[in-house]
């Protein structure tokens, strides 16, 4: 028989905080910005160098480390009987620009630590235990978030389209990997593909990026489904020409479009009629960006999401017909409507938020459920294992931005929620 949940290790198990500090201080150094903000955009050589650091705790934990073909990077603890799917947890450390150094490294780092917290409590799991630290969760190098995940979950579509994905600077993806280490081509791709049963459970331990943890004073956040993001890119063009000479009538103005398409956005949101639909436009880039010469061409990317996903698909719908008719009364060309991802919502498995729950119980933390309106790899995760996300509070739910902070003693109790589902799903 395997160990009942008697052995499983008692709830007085302790985090070494000061060494959890000391890591999550020691990687937000690789940026290429100052402190306290952090950027660290993937395959750039901050990245490799927080890739390493990371590799190398992996390896200070006892774990056996394996990358796939686009760097996803896995540490695996065996377990007793290995022949079964193992339990994985994890998390990103790819960080957008000028933001903080929680986002994502919590449930990379944390994991690593309720590994050392169990492995240091004598536990031992029946099931292997993996720690996976995805490749780049963030959309901000390719325009293409949770990358990793994706590919994970096998979506061919985005095997594809990597054939033909190009940065900003207009470097490949296969250029960009190659020049971090990874020298892969089109057909390796497909063997980052994980297969439905090849995992028991995915959690990721991650800041809950809003307010409510914090403003409602409880420790712990249990997700029971991820909201439904879609990303657009549009571009509009007209003559341009000299902001002086040109006169009104005569004008096709790009730029205006670009604003108006912007408040459209904010428009169509709000008429959905729920609090849970939400939008922004978070770049908008004109050409030739001169203050005395008209936009001849403006490009600009929408963020739209909703826990309902036929309210998102609306909004996505009314953008685009918004999209056209600016066109029209402004005589620019729509020349891009592309939409980048319209992805579904995610839920968490029954099973999962039963084992976090009875987890955050047996350590005495008050607890709460709720949805996450920010993505994470766990939509992904959600496609071919069951998933379970666990959210510690963030100081007045700032993120993606330097302000971001979670407490030593929040992230302890994450932590150590997280080491006993790990346990608990280990042995199950
Ligand atoms: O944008 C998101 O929801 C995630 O934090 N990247
Ligand atoms: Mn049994
Ligand atoms: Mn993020
Ligand atoms: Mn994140």
């Amino acid at each position: 028989t395997h160990p009942t949940s008697a052995s499983l290790p008692s709830p007085s198990f302790s985090v070494d905080t000061e060494t959890l500090q000391n890591q999550i201080d020691e990687l937000a150094t690789f940026s290429d910005v100052p402190a306290p903000a952090v950027t660290r955009v993937l395959y750039s050589d901050k990245d490799v160098l927080a890739r390493s650091y990371i590799k190398k705790l992996m390896e200070k934990a006892g774990l056996s480390i394996r990358e796939d073909a686009v760097g996803n990077i896995f540490g695996r603890w065996n377990g007793k009987d290995t022949s079964l799917a193992a339990v994985a947890t994890g998390s990103h450390i790819d960080a957008i620009p000028f933001s903080g150094k929680y986002d994502g490294v919590v449930g990379v780092l944390g994991a690593l630590e309720a590994i050392n917290v169990l492995k240091r409590s004598g536990f031992q799991p029946r099931r292997s235990l993996e720690v996976i630290m995805f490749t780049s969760e963030e959309p901000t190098r390719f325009g293409i978030s949770c990358l990793g995940s994706r590919l994970m979950a096998g979506i061919e579509e985005l095997a594809d389209a990597l054939k033909g994905t190009v940065d900003g600077q207009n470097i490949s993806f296969f250029d960009a990997a190659k020049s971090a280490g990874y020298n892969l081509n089109h057909e390796d791709l497909k063997n980052v593909f994980v297969k439905k049963d090849h995992y028991s459970a995915f959690i990721e331990l991650h800041i809950e990026q809003g307010p409510i943890l914090e403003e409602e004073g409880l420790p712990i956040g249990i997700v029971t489904a991820i909201a439904a993001p879609a990303s657009i890119k549009v571009e509009f063009e007209g003559n341009g020409g000299h902001a002086g000479a040109v006169l009104m009538p005569a004008r096709n103005d790009a730029g205006l479009a670009a604003a108006e398409l912007a408040l459209a956005v904010e428009k169509h949101v709000l008429e959905s009629g729920s609090i849970d639909t939400v939008g922004t436009v978070g770049i908008i880039e004109l050409h030739p960006g001169a203050i005395n010469s008209i936009p001849s061409k403006s490009h600009i990317e929408i963020d739209t999401r909703d826990i309902d996903e036929k309210r998102r698909n609306n909004v996505v719908e009314k953008v685009h017909q918004s999209a056209v008719s600016i066109a029209e009364k402004r005589r620019v060309r729509l020349s891009k409507f592309q939409i980048i991802n319209q992805d579904p919502p995610a839920l968490s498995a029954e099973s999962i938020i039963r084992a976090m729950t009875i987890a955050a119980e047996k350590l005495n933390l008050s607890h709460k459920l709720m949805i996450s309106r920010a993505y994470h790899d766990s939509l992904f995760m959600a496609r071919i294992s069951p998933m379970g996300m666990i959210f510690i509070p963030c100081n007045k739910g700032y993120s993606h931005k330097p302000e971001e902070y979670a407490s030593m003693e929040d992230i302890a109790n994450g932590v150590k929620v997280l080491a006993l589902t790990l346990a608990k799903l280990s042995v199950d």
